[in-house]
């Protein structure tokens, strides 16, 4: 008899978890994938998978539309989906969880169906300046369709929200506050039950951009008391083409649609339409069933581990991480410097070394991270940087594959002809943990 998974000791629990992610076996440059670019999306568990290939092998069909037992049966998977997330986040109604294609389409969504109908000239939008492009363009979009205006939070030098600026620039004028849980960059886990509190006091609405949060922290939008959250599957063990909004239902009645189309409408004429009933009225066009049911098996394959469990092997591992990168002379790491204060996103530069060269090197020793702006530019332009590399973990990851990533820098120092301990160039004298 194998131990629950949960009593296992960490390290032995991300061996069985391993075990799991079938494409964890790949070499690549014939060395053991490192895979280090979580953030981006994350790898599919075998349940998923198997979920994904059963859905089209017994049931494939067009959910919501016919009598036959198929149809019948995509319509069962596609509502228990809808439900099994919606307890997963904590809505105690599955009415309250809409399918999009990924968390870009529910801020768009939201940005539609609410901004349009309700935001008017001078009336203000409170970004921050860590937002990912998905959070800020259609926001842009709107301020312009609208004569809204976008005012950002700005982030300290330490890689927080300045919550001092928050608190003065949440204001009567404030209608709505879109702010990611935890940043793509930095790492930085954000306040947002504090800057929900606010907002509300001012009568403004706040759409949590949960797509870094959502695969790493306990959310539950009942205690959270958010308006909107949006997330992507599959940066959660999902698949790819499935995302999530969840939204109030007070507010989701009262919006209008997104996108037109069939199963969104009750009834239609040339002269009039009128829509469906709540989750169907945002949902237009045949939904991706096979995604939506492969979403509910990522739900299950991180909800057979204690919340307690995951989070202390992450915390450790972050440690870990922290610990590598902060002996390291010539590296910048980016954001918060203390576990207790971010994800387990690293974002850093080596000094010296390009970070597209350095993503290239790490490539060559099979260790896979992203390099670039990760779409955030305004952050990089804060940073003061055109891009950075970025190692992002999840639950299958361990100590030892955080040492393959120290010993790519090690290449890419000798390709460079650098030295650990001083750089080609003097460092000028600046904090390491810069913002
Ligand atoms: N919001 C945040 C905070 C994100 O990190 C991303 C994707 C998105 C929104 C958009 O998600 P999508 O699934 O709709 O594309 N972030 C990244 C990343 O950091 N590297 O690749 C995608």
């Amino acid at each position: 008899m194998s131990r629950p998974v949960n009593s296992l000791p960490a390290d032995r629990r991300v061996e069985r978890i391993r075990k799991d992610f079938p494409i964890l076996r790949r070499k690549v440059h014939g060395q053991p994938l490192v895979y280090l670019d979580n953030a981006a999306t994350s790898q599919k568990p075998e349940s998923v998978i198997r979920a994904i290939d059963d859905y089209y092998r017994r049931y494939n069909s067009n959910a919501h539309r016919g009598v036959h037992t198929l149809a019948e049966e995509a319509t069962t998977g596609v509502e228990n989906a809808r439900a099994r997330i919606a307890r997963f986040i904590g809505a105690p109604d599955p009415a309250a969880v809409i399918f999009t294609r990924n968390c870009t389409e529910a801020v768009n969504l939201v940005a539609h169906g609410y901004g349009r109908k309700f935001l008017k000239p001078g009336d203000e939008i409170l970004l921050t300046d860590m937002e990912h492009h998905s959070n800020i363009v259609p926001w842009y979009l709107l301020a312009r369709a609208t004569g809204a205006v976008i005012q950002v939070i700005p982030v300290t030098e330490v890689g927080r929200l300045d919550l001092e600026a928050a608190d003065r620039m949440i204001t009567a004028k404030t209608r709505l506050v879109a702010v990611t849980q935890m940043s793509n960059v930095l790492g930085t886990i954000n306040p947002v039950e504090r800057l929900i509190r606010s907002a509300h006091a001012a009568g403004a609405v706040v759409l949590i951009d949960g797509a870094q949060g959502v695969p790493h922290l306990p959310v539950n939008v009942e205690a959270l008391d958010c308006d909107f959250l949006a997330f992507s599957g599959h940066k959660m063990l999902g698949p790819t083409g499935i995302g999530v909004l969840y939204g109030k239902r007070s507010l989701l009645e009262k919006m209008d649609p997104f996108l037109g189309g069939g199963d969104m409408i009750r009834e239609v004429s040339f002269e009039r339409i009128t829509w469906n009933d709540l989750p169907h009225k945002f949902e237009a066009g045949t939904p991706h069933m096979a995604g939506a049911i492969g979403l509910a098996a990522a739900v299950d394959y991180l909800d057979q581990f204690s919340r307690e469990a995951l989070q202390a092997q992450e915390g450790d591992l972050i440690r870990y991480a922290l610990s590598r990168f902060q002996n390291e002379p010539d590296v910048t790491l980016y954001g918060p410097q203390t576990a207790e204060a971010r994800g387990a996103v690293f974002s850093f530069t080596l000094e010296g070394v390009p970070h597209h060269d350095l993503g290239t090197i790490l490539d060559s020793e099979g260790v896979a991270i992203r390099a670039g702006h990760h779409c955030c530019q305004p952050l990089m332009r804060r940073l003061g940087v055109s891009g950075t590399a970025r190692a992002s973990l999840y639950l299958y990851n361990t100590r030892e594959e955080i040492d393959r990533l120290f010993e790519g820098l090690e290449k890419a120092r000798r390709i460079f002809g650098l030295t650990r301990h001083a750089g080609k160039t003097p460092r000028p004298a600046r904090p390491k943990a810069s913002l």
